[in-house]
Order: structure tokens, then sequence, then C-alpha cells
């Protein structure tokens, strides 16, 4: 089986066991040996970014499932509440096919830990819409990103006029220093007593070049 880099730099730690371990750790090294440690960082516990686009595991589609604190869902730990990872076809997603909805039944909280160099600044993008269902309120979905539990961005989306077919995704950006080996990005929705939250999906973390970010 042939596994190129570029696609192995995408997989996630749960795609990476889906393919099968001994595949994982049997794919060929480059002349850096670079294949081989991105594979032993993907399944390690405290890895690179992963699956942003929220399409691990794959839920049955046109349904959701909900996951409560403490329960985790590919590389995403839910950090308090519950929330609802959506399967293909329950609406549009933004990037892939599925989404997160950070309500479940009420608001709830994601968080991912991966390693980062102290002092160089990323930059987290994600795409942000909201629970449109009907007779669910209030219309105005809001919440927050939060780096090592320090809430970075405030984050709001009004449902007014959007639909499962148009979700209106709009793009959100916020940037960060990393003070440590390793940190902690958190999507928190704020949005109390809804069952239909903020949505969020096709999220990235990039190290800022020294020209791209303030
Ligand atoms: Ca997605
Ligand atoms: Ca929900």
């Amino acid at each position: 089986m042939l596994v190129s880099r570029t696609s192995l730099t995408a997989l996630t730690a749960a795609a990476v066991l889906l393919a099968g371990a001994g595949t994982a750790l049997a794919a060929p090294a480059d002349s850096s040996g670079r294949t081989s440690r991105l594979a032993a960082s993907s399944i390690a516990a405290v890895s690179r970014f992963d699956d942003g686009s929220f399409e691990t595991p794959e839920v049955k589609p046109s349904t959701f499932d909900e996951f409560a604190a403490g329960q985790s869902f590919g590389p995403w730990k839910v950090a308090r509440g519950t929330v609802d990872l959506i399967g293909a076809g329950y609406w549009q997603a933004a990037e892939g096919d599925q989404s997160l909805d950070l309500n479940g039944n009420d608001a709830g909280a994601v968080s991912q830990t991966f390693t980062t160099k102290p002092g160089t600044r990323y930059t987290v993008t994600y795409s942000l819409a909201g629970n449109p269902e009907l007779d669910q309120v209030p219309p105005l979905k809001t919440g927050k990103v939060l780096i090592d539990g320090q809430n970075v961005q405030d984050l709001s989306f009004d449902v007014t006029g959007k639909t499962k077919r148009n979700m209106g995704y709009v793009r959100r950006q916020v940037t960060f220093v990393a003070t440590g080996p390793s940190t902690t990005l958190t999507f928190a929705s704020t949005t109390l007593h809804s069952a239909t939250g903020p949505v969020i999906d096709d999220v990235t973390v990039e190290r800022c070049r020294p020209d791209c970010c303030d």
C-alpha cells in the first residue's frame, strides 16, 4: 500500500488507526525520516493539531451523535456540557461532510491539545455558523475561543434567515503566541439553556510566517 507523505500528514490519529497501525508504522520514511516521525507523533497523546473538520468518527448520515463532558471523539475532548457531532446531510458543512454544534442539549465546549513551539505565533482559522433549527432560541448564538483556558476571542452568529441548506458560514481568525511545548485550544458555547448553539467546522492551526500576522 502506497501512503504518500502528503496524505499521511492529513490523516487524523483515528484515521491512522483505521488504516491500520501496522500500515502507519510501516510507512516508508523519506530520506529525512520525517514520515515515520509523523506517523508516531500522530498517535501520541499530544500531537500535531488534527481533524479540525470534525470528520472523525463518521456519524450515521442525516443524524447526529451527542458527546458529553469527559468523552472524546477523534482528537477532540468534550471539556464541558454536551456537543453534537453532525453527520453528513443533516445540514450543510463548511468543509467535508460533518460539523459540530457546540450545544448538545445545552452549552458545551471542546478542546484539543497539540504540540507547539514556545514563543511562536500561531493562527487559528475556523468556519462559524449556528444551529438554524426551527423554534430554537435565542437566534444569536454566542461562544468563545480559549487558549490554555484564557479567552482570546468572543464569537457570535445570528441564525435569522439561515437554513440547514444555507448555513451562511463565515470565516473567523485569531492568533496566539504559544507559551509552552503544548497548547490547548478550546471552543466553548455561551448560549445557555438551548439545544442549539454555535456551529464550527474547518478549524486550522498554522504557524505564522514572519510577514503574515501582527
Ligand atoms: Ca467538516
Ligand atoms: Ca444540539
